[in-house]
């Protein structure tokens, strides 16, 4: 063996791509109409209007989170106690929980099966990893579950994106998968900025303006291959 091959073996070998890490909402399924919906319906009962362009502002983030940005958008910060948000928050989860019950598999954004497919068919680990505490009701209305080797939900971390909790989480539980060696699917900037925190490979799924710092954006996953997809990522400088 050659010096320079030696030196060559010596390097780390972060060329693979092992893991493939989902986010749930606006990824896998568009469940930001029935978020929306719910949340109109309590911002109208509080007695003001959430539009569909402030509900932008609840991707991706935690439900309490959303909470406070609902109450600043109506102008009502700091009005109401602890207890009385978790029982706006619960009003709120309980109508959305109704909605997303009638979910079909029908409604699983298009692709995104036959995409899952040639992973598997790659040998690549996949999970699931989202912010939503209903992750588990979802996957079961969609019958999806047999797709993840392991599911991390809001229920399961602490710290919301862009914290890189619930990606580092997810790839521990698929048996300890370098980081380096995963690639996450987000449509929230803040879930790009969670994948780049915790060294992770990003395809950003939506607009590209919005998700500009993802390594790769697409904008679903209607006719990508999975072959072509790692050779743009296995391309990025890192
Ligand atoms: P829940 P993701 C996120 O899911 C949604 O994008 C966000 O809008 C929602 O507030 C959050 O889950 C919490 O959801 O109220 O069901 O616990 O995009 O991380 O899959
Ligand atoms: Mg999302």
């Amino acid at each position: 063996m050659t010096f320079r091959r030696r030196m060559r073996n010596m390097e780390p070998q972060i060329t693979l791509i092992e893991a493939a890490l989902f986010d749930l909402d606006g990824v896998i399924v568009d469940t930001a109409r029935y978020h929306y919906a719910a949340w109109r319906r309590l911002a109208e009962e509080l007695g003001f209007r959430f539009t569909e362009h402030d509900n932008e502002r609840l991707k991706g983030v935690s439900r309490m989170q959303s909470l406070e940005i609902l109450l600043e958008v109506g102008g009502l910060v700091g009005r109401f106690s602890a207890a009385e948000k978790e029982r706006m928050a619960e009003r709120k989860n309980r109508w959305y929980v109704e909605y997303i019950s009638q979910m079909t598999p029908r409604e699983i954004l298009p692709g995104v099966l036959p995409f899952l497919a040639e992973l598997r068919k790659d040998g690549m680990r996949i999970a699931l990893g989202s912010a939503s505490k209903n992750t588990g009701l979802i996957l079961e209305r969609l019958q999806l579950g047999r797709w993840f080797d392991a599911v991390v939900d809001g229920t399961m971390v602490v710290r919301t994106k862009p914290d890189p909790e619930v990606f580092i989480t997810c790839a521990e539980r698929l048996g300890g998968v370098p980081p380096q060696q995963c690639v996450v699917f987000e449509d929230a900037v803040a879930g790009v900025e969670a994948a780049q925190a915790a060294q992770m490979y990003s395809v950003g799924v939506g607009d590209s303006r919005l998700l500009c710092e993802a390594d790769c954006v697409i904008t679903g996953f209607l006719g990508v291959r999975w072959r072509d997809l790692k050779m743009k990522l296995l391309a990025v400088k890192r």
